[in-house]
């Protein structure tokens, strides 16, 4: 999708409510938004054509939109025209007096997790989306805005849509690293500011299925030699049993297939594409600027699973139970935020069988709709571990080392092991049925 139009937008009074009074008054929501456009972004003055459509948290079911066509999330087809005035806006959702408007059915509010979802068509660039989502809480009839300060401002690569099954993670700074101070038994993640830059990345872990259609498409047309069969307890599982090797190809392999520029070369002209073997590619060796997939750093990791949360000890907070990640919680531990219940987790050991790997999703997901991030398979991520977190701007790891860094904790592993700011690392040919991944695009694709 193109850059050239960039849209920020400042909610100052994002949502108020009008409770209905009576029971045949339509339902009404009162949204203010303000939109910008250009880079650098500027105001936007004039006619505006939106769309609306009220959806579920990952926006796969669409409660309502602005005309009633909006399904499985999709922009309805008729758009409502709005003006706007030094880039802010209001409307009335819901109000039938306004063209391509319908009334908002009491059912929509039945829902625990509506979102308000936006189009907006500058005349120019065409009908882009807004981005995030607006969380809305609601509570019977009366519905108020949560999840976002007021006045707190979308950055402008944040109003991209996304590629199908990934979502945006925002840049800017982050605390990389331990900040619970009980959790004293981390000694090699001292915190420290830490920025990384907006990426793109898989909502999940990459599962059996995905692996293998890359891998068949690899092997038989894309001229990739050796590439693991990865292993799997169901196709919408996660692939385990692959090298940190067979990952970086297979993220090559998944851009090639796509029509995308690899990412990772063997040689530090990017010349040639790694493809076979097992290479140990040094940061020099990736083109850190194409548009192909790649592991994520552990910065990227990390700010990724702590979820626009600060500071706490996993992805949604700072305890833990079997609801809320596939790990293993030992009978005897002394662990105060581990709620349980003991041993393996129910969902992951359906089937009584090892790996006791869940699908892909089975748990919510984190504040940037992200799964299993804490737990399931163990990640593999891009960096040689450096032995401390270097801070500063996209940090990538040492320059080298014979080992590679794991993220996230798994299956099998105690609470401990799924803490955000847990690290770990392995060598890069060794591989089980603990170990996966998922991939990250840098933005602009
Ligand atoms: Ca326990
Ligand atoms: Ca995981």
């Amino acid at each position: 999708m193109s850059l050239s139009l960039v849209k920020s937008v400042l909610f100052a009074a994002v949502l108020t409510a009008t409770t209905a009074l009576h029971a045949q008054v339509p339902q009404v929501i009162n949204y203010q938004g303000r939109v910008a456009v250009g880079s650098p972004a500027v105001n936007f003055d004039g006619t505006g054509s939106f769309k609306f459509a009220l959806v579920n948290t990952d926006g796969t079911t669409s409660y309502w939109s602005n005309d009633g066509t909006s399904t499985a999330g999709n922009p309805p087809t008729a758009a409502v025209t709005l003006p706007v005035t030094k880039g802010l806006y209001s409307v009335l959702l819901g109000d039938t007096a306004l063209a391509n408007m319908t009334t908002i059915t009491a059912t929509v509010f039945g829902n625990p997790d509506v979102r308000l979802r936006v189009w907006f068509n500058d005349g120019v660039n065409g009908s882009q989306l807004l981005t995030p989502d607006q969380r809305i809480a609601a509570v019977g009839y009366a519905m108020v805005a949560s999840g976002l300060a007021p006045g707190a401002t979308i950055s402008a690569s944040q109003v991209v849509s996304p590629p199908p099954g990934m979502v945006l993670i925002p840049g800017g700074e982050f605390t990389m690293g331990n900040s619970v101070a009980a959790d004293t038994d981390i000694t090699n993640a001292a915190p420290v500011s830490t920025t990384v830059s907006a990426f793109y990345m898989d909502v999940t872990e990459v599962t059996l299925s995905q692996w293998q259609s890359v891998q068949q498409w690899a092997t038989l047309v894309g001229g990739y030699a050796g590439l693991a069969a990865g292993g799997g307890k169901g196709a919408n599982h996660p692939v385990h049993s692959v090298t940190w090797y067979d990952v970086v190809k297979w993220c090559n392999a998944r851009s090639e297939q796509a029509g995308k520029t690899p990412v990772y070369y063997t040689d530090d002209a990017h010349t040639t594409v790694y493809r076979t073997g097992n290479v140990n590619v040094t940061n020099v060796q990736v083109d850190w600027t194409a548009n192909g997939y790649r592991l994520a750093t552990e910065a990227e990791w990390e700010k990724a699973a702590r979820g626009g949360l600060s500071g706490q000890r996993f992805p949604w907070g700072n305890t833990i139970s079997q609801n809320l990640a596939n790990y293993y919680s030992p009978p005897f531990d002394s662990l105060a935020y581990d709620q349980g219940p003991d041993r393996y987790n129910a969902i992951g050991s359906v089937g009584g069988t090892v790996p006791a790997t869940s699908p892909v999703g089975s748990f919510a997901a984190n504040g940037y709709g992200l799964y299993d991030m804490a737990g399931n398979v163990f990640e593999w991520c891009w960096d040689y571990p450096a032995e401390a977190h270097a801070g500063g701007t996209d940090p990538r790891g040492a320059t080298s080392d014979t080992r590679r860094a794991l993220r996230g904790g798994k299956w099998s592993h105690t609470p401990l092991y799924l803490r955000c700011a847990g690290r770990f690392n392995a060598d890069p040919d060794y591989s089980d049925i603990f170990f996966g991944f998922r991939a990250v695009l840098a933005l602009g694709q």
